[in-house]
């Protein structure tokens, strides 16, 4: 009897586990590899962009979405939240001028004597989903970009609100979390492309965490200065303003500043490499004066192997005066002779300016 007892604990340890790991993880075809590809590759620079990309996300199968979460977890993430994969579903299904509208950076409001039969079927499963008592009640939908980072859906009724947040732009401390929280959603490891367009290059505390970095794997370098190094212009590590983690790299300057540094990491490139750099920045009064040189900039700089800039450097148009948290993409080709990159971050005016959640990737 020993040894069948044995068999018997030892069937029923293995089967549940083997069963499962069978039957949730899921196994991607090349067909599966290529619709997510075709997605990962779509323009997502602004809020309206990453609308555009979520509704060609919500077509998918579980397979190619597991892939995609390889290239872009917070995507993916969003479409495997109830209320947000039935804001985007209620969005496809708007009509066309309403969709041109939001595609425009226009606000839609619509209010409930306009809605059609689908609309309420839409709108009553979110009010459901969001435990909205008597959904018959529902009064009216507002969609748009609030800030420069994302968008709000909010459907308002006599009993009750809801509010989603959605077409949330990749930033890095964020994405680690939504890799883990995929990783059970799918039973397995969404894979991390590691060849080709999609792969992420060691740009080191891209999302400015860690004190340490600044003078260390940032370095400080001299940018502008105006007779003298004194007084020098504040780069902190700010705990209080962030968009991604716990903390954003802030730069603040006023009439009296006469030396700016700025920030720089630099990293091996291969000679002909696409290159995609993102970033997000914030501005508070940002605007030049006196004798101060305007720069302020998130850049891409080639190098050659003897340290000797390359080509011109490639930049974001960034704004001055106010601006809330904003995502910036560079694109660029690295010349045939560069075989480094150099990501800098400076600002040389007067006023507040913060940077976060910046990424480096293989482009295509
Ligand atoms: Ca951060």
């Amino acid at each position: 009897m020993r040894p069948l007892l044995l068999l018997a604990c030892l069937v029923g340890l293995l089967i549940p586990s083997l069963a499962g790991a069978v039957a949730t993880a899921p196994v991607p075809t090349a067909q599966h590899r290529a619709l997510a590809e075709s997605v990962a590759r779509m323009n997502d620079a602004s809020p309206t962009d990453r609308v555009v990309k979520l509704m060609k996300a919500a077509e998918l199968e579980r397979e190619s979405l597991f892939v995609l979460a390889g290239y872009d977890p917070i995507l993916v993430e969003q479409l495997v939240d109830e209320r947000t994969r039935g804001v985007v579903a209620y969005i496809t299904d708007l009509p066309a001028t309403e969709l041109a509208d939001l595609r425009a950076g226009n606000t839609v409001v619509r209010r409930a004597e306009g809605w059609g039969k689908l609309e309420w079927q839409h709108l009553i499963e979110l009010a459901t989903l969001a435990e909205i008592p008597k959904a018959k009640k529902l009064e009216s939908v507002r969609i748009g970009v609030i800030t420069g980072s994302n968008m709000r859906f909010e459907l308002f009724g006599a009993k009750g609100n809801l509010a989603v947040i959605f077409a949330i732009a990749p930033t890095p401390v964020r994405e680690e979390r939504a890799r883990d929280m995929l990783t059970k959603h799918f039973g397995a490891r969404p894979e991390q492309i590691s060849r080709g367009p999609g792969t992420r290059l060691p740009l080191e505390d891209s999302s400015f965490e860690n004190e340490a970095s600044i003078g260390g794997v940032w370095q400080l370098q001299p940018c502008v200065t105006r007779g003298g190094t004194i007084p020098e212009a504040q780069i902190a590590l700010d705990t209080t303003e962030r968009l991604d983690g716990r903390a954003s790299i802030r730069f603040h300057s006023d009439v009296d500043t006469r030396y700016w540094p700025q920030l720089e990491q630099k990293i091996s490139i291969a000679p002909g490499t696409s290159l995609v750099l993102r970033g997000h920045v914030k501005g508070h009064y940002l605007r030049r004066e006196r004798d101060q040189e305007r720069i302020f900039r998130l850049a891409l700089v080639f190098e050659d192997i003897a340290g000797n800039p390359v080509g011109e450097p490639i930049e974001a148009p960034l704004q001055t005066g106010d601006m809330d948290w904003r995502q910036f993409v560079i694109k660029a080709h690295a010349p045939a002779e560069a075989d480094y990159v150099k990501v800098v971050v400076a600002s040389t005016i007067s006023g507040t300016a913060w940077f976060d959640g910046l990424s480096l990737e293989i482009g295509y």
